[in-house]
């Protein structure tokens, strides 16, 4: 059985429009409710009308993504239960219209983090690209974390000094409004929000942070089982700790946890190639057969890493990742379960007309499309010689 192909669609907003992604030859559609604010009930109606909004463009809605999960639920702290009440309600509406597969990350503060939008490929497309000389800028000078250097290399030190001194106030500005991104469609955090926000996780380390997502899937997969809905955690992007926060959905091991310490049917993952890829100690083959049938939606990307860490995002067949590889071990999984596993060619590079559209970055569509053509490619080659 082959995977099912998917397209992240940001809603109305989103430059890339329905008609143009069924061109693309994708099959459905992963969305979600970005205008919802973090926490609250996702209401029938507008799911209902996200709904009708895609099948009126010849799609279906295949995957949610994200439900993002309120910093209280992540601190455990203040209103926590009545968010996770919330988080079991949303659950309910989107089963009550079919939606089957609910992506989120539990990664504290900041959703995926890059400081460079437009990295210029040798090709003349752009990428994204995370650098940690740019990050600690940032960190130290700009968002003035406490004690924020203790946590740098004298390497990196030295280089943040030079390029602090070099970047206009211009650039410094840019750098902040990279690094805090975020989702399209959501509200933009402040640098001072942020500094709050760190202040939540003073005193959380990453046992606590583990047990609160515990705590958390204990909550919600009985919910998920009863009304059908798998669940799909997406690892942290980058998969290492940043600005001083804990994270704990990086590596085999974080796996291992996650899916042995609530053994529901419903508790999966989003296997996530470029996320898991950005650092040296994962193999994502291991990791996809780790994981196995709790894989219940694929992000197809490459990364190419540098001596320092930092990382751009390759061309979805070149880079780090071994695609070739991956992709057989998740079509092996592919071919144990009844229903096609969703995957999507997550990020593209900017490239042709599009570099001269204003585009969601990683988002835009002529990127993504040569993605999910090489990679479909790529899995009917494999499916063929397999006799799958
Ligand atoms: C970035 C995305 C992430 C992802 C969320 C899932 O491009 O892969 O923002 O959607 O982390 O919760």
């Amino acid at each position: 059985m082959r995977m099912r192909q998917t397209w992240r669609w940001f809603g109305p907003n989103d430059p890339v429009s329905l008609p143009d992604i069924r061109q693309t030859g994708a099959q459905g559609i992963v969305s979600a409710l970005h205008q919802i604010p973090h926490g609250e009930v996702w209401p029938v109606a507008e799911i209902r009308k996200r709904q009708q909004e895609i099948e009126a463009g010849g799609l279906s809605w295949d995957v949610v993504e994200s439900v993002t999960i309120h910093e209280s639920i992540k601190t455990r702290t203040g209103k926590y239960q009545q968010y996770i009440d919330q988080y079991k309600q949303t659950l309910r509406n989107l089963a009550a219209y079919g939606l089957r597969i609910v992506t989120y990350n539990f990664m504290p503060v900041n959703d995926w983090t890059r400081t460079n939008l437009d990295y210029v490929m040798p090709d003349g497309s752009r990428a994204l690209y995370f650098n940690w000389f740019d990050l600690a800028v940032f960190d130290i000078h700009l968002l003035k974390r406490k004690n924020a250097a203790n946590d740098y290399n004298e390497v990196v030190l030295r280089e943040v000094e030079k390029r602090f001194k070099q970047y206009t106030p211009e650039e410094r500005e840019h750098l902040v409004n990279v690094v805090m991104f975020g989702i399209p469609g959501e509200k933009k955090q402040t640098l001072e929000q942020m500094r709050t926000k760190l202040e939540w996780y003073a005193d959380i380390d990453h046992a606590a942070l583990r047990d609160n997502l515990k705590y958390f899937l204990q909550e919600i997969t009985p919910v998920a089982d009863e009304v059908g809905i798998k669940l799909a955690i997406h690892p942290d992007d980058p998969p290492f700790d940043i600005l001083g926060l804990p994270r704990i959905v990086s590596r085999a091991a974080d796996f291992e946890y996650i899916l042995s310490s609530v053994p529901a049917p419903s508790n999966g993952v989003c296997f996530c190639t470029g996320s898991l890829g950005a650092s040296p100690d994962n193999d994502p083959v291991q990791i996809a057969r780790q994981i196995g049938t709790r894989m219940h939606f694929v992000h197809l990307r490459n990364v190419k890493k540098d001596e320092y860490g930092n990382f751009f995002e390759d061309d979805h067949l070149a880079g780090d990742v071994d695609m070739y590889a991956v992709m057989k071990e998740i079509l092996k999984i592919q071919q144990q379960v009844a229903e096609p596993i969703p995957f999507r060619p997550d990020h593209g590079h900017q490239m042709m007309d599009d570099l001269r559209k204003v585009t969601n970055p990683g988002y835009s569509c002529i990127g993504r499309m040569r993605g999910l053509a090489e990679l479909r490619g790529l899995e009917l080659g494999i499916c063929r010689a397999e006799g799958w």
